[in-house]
């Protein structure tokens, strides 16, 4: 039919919106069909002289009384839902903490495992715990059913059951600034034991493996964080000019750039994207915004040699 919700409340949503639908097209019918029967019974021809209707009780009190209670019906079909919603989080919800700024998301699970993309198990219900570091975010997993704005200063939060595994798209749904359409995520809902390994961290490599890391491997590491950790939505790798300058050709070259407030020149090179991924404030590309975020405690040292190496690539 339509694309179907993949937790338990979105399925609930579904068939209360369904449902209203249905009574909706239903009365619309009836009513179309009634006054199309009247036009034809009473037209001039059929009958010439104006007919004085008087009114009927029995029949007006019977639909205003029936118009309540389906009207009643309906509210409280919905108003369960959304109730549900807002407040009977269960005891035993998984809870994640979501970071919204300009413009990625983050998530941080109770055992200190952060992530850019939001990782859940199948049918057990998940607490997701909203901030934001900057402006009004909004928190939408369409197939989820869920919406839920994400306000600077204010606890929000939602929760859901996800029954159906899969990888979901994550939306930011409040304008958020120029990089807000590229403010994309993913919810990968995973089986029971495959969630538990990633998050009992088995699945990891281990850190000494690091250091014997091919440059292949590091590139295709650069490619998986420039799209997992938002830095495409700011910079893009064909030279098209977004909020920040593309990534092509940069690697080697010179720029001009804005320093303390004052202009000059730099080389391109390990040190410079470290220092821009670190404190991106500190030069400024000449003819950008200085609006990227500090990327301190979100990227590793292993990470930026990634992206640096894969930056390297874009020639
Ligand atoms: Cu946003």
């Amino acid at each position: 039919m339509f694309l179907s919700a993949s937790s338990i409340i979105g399925k609930e949503i579904d068939s209360v919106l369904l449902l209203i639908s249905g009574i909706c097209i239903a009365l619309f019918a009836v009513i179309i069909f009634i006054t199309l029967y009247f036009v034809i019974k009473y037209s001039r021809e059929r009958n010439p002289n104006p007919t004085d209707i008087e009114g009927n009780p029995p029949l007006e009190i019977g639909w205003t009384v029936l118009s309540i209670v389906l009207v009643l019906f309906m509210f409280y079909w919905g108003w369960t839902g959304y109730r549900k919603i807002k407040t009977e989080v269960p005891k035993d919800a998984f809870v994640v903490k979501a970071t919204a700024q300009q413009w990625l998301w983050s998530f941080d699970y109770e055992n200190g495992k952060h992530t850019n993309v939001l990782n859940l198990p199948v049918n057990r219900p998940v607490k997701v715990t909203l901030n934001s570091r900057d402006v009004i975010h909004g928190f939408y997993i369409p197939t989820f059913r869920i919406k839920q704005d994400v306000v600077p200063g204010a606890e929000k939060y939602i929760w859901f059951t996800p029954d159906e595994e899969g990888t979901y798209d994550l939306f930011c749904t409040q304008y958020c600034g120029l990089g807000h359409s590229g403010m994309l995520s993913k919810a990968v809902v995973m089986s029971g034991e495959k969630f538990q390994e990633w998050y009992s961290g088995r699945t990891e490599v281990p850190k000494v493996a690091l250091a014997a890391k091919s440059i292949e491997v590091m590139v295709e590491e650069g490619k998986e964080l420039y799209r997992t950790k938002g830095c495409i939505a700011c910079h893009t790798i064909d030279g098209t000019k977004l909020v920040g300058p593309s990534w092509k050709g940069i690697w080697g070259s010179r720029v001009q750039v804005i320093s303390a407030g004052e202009q000059r020149e730099v080389l391109v090179d390990e040190e410079y994207i470290h220092r821009s991924e670190f404190e991106p404030q500190a030069d400024v590309v000449v003819g950008y915004p200085p609006v990227m975020p500090p990327q301190k405690g979100l990227l590793t040292e292993e990470e930026i040699k990634a992206i640096t190496e894969y930056i390297k690539t874009l020639k």
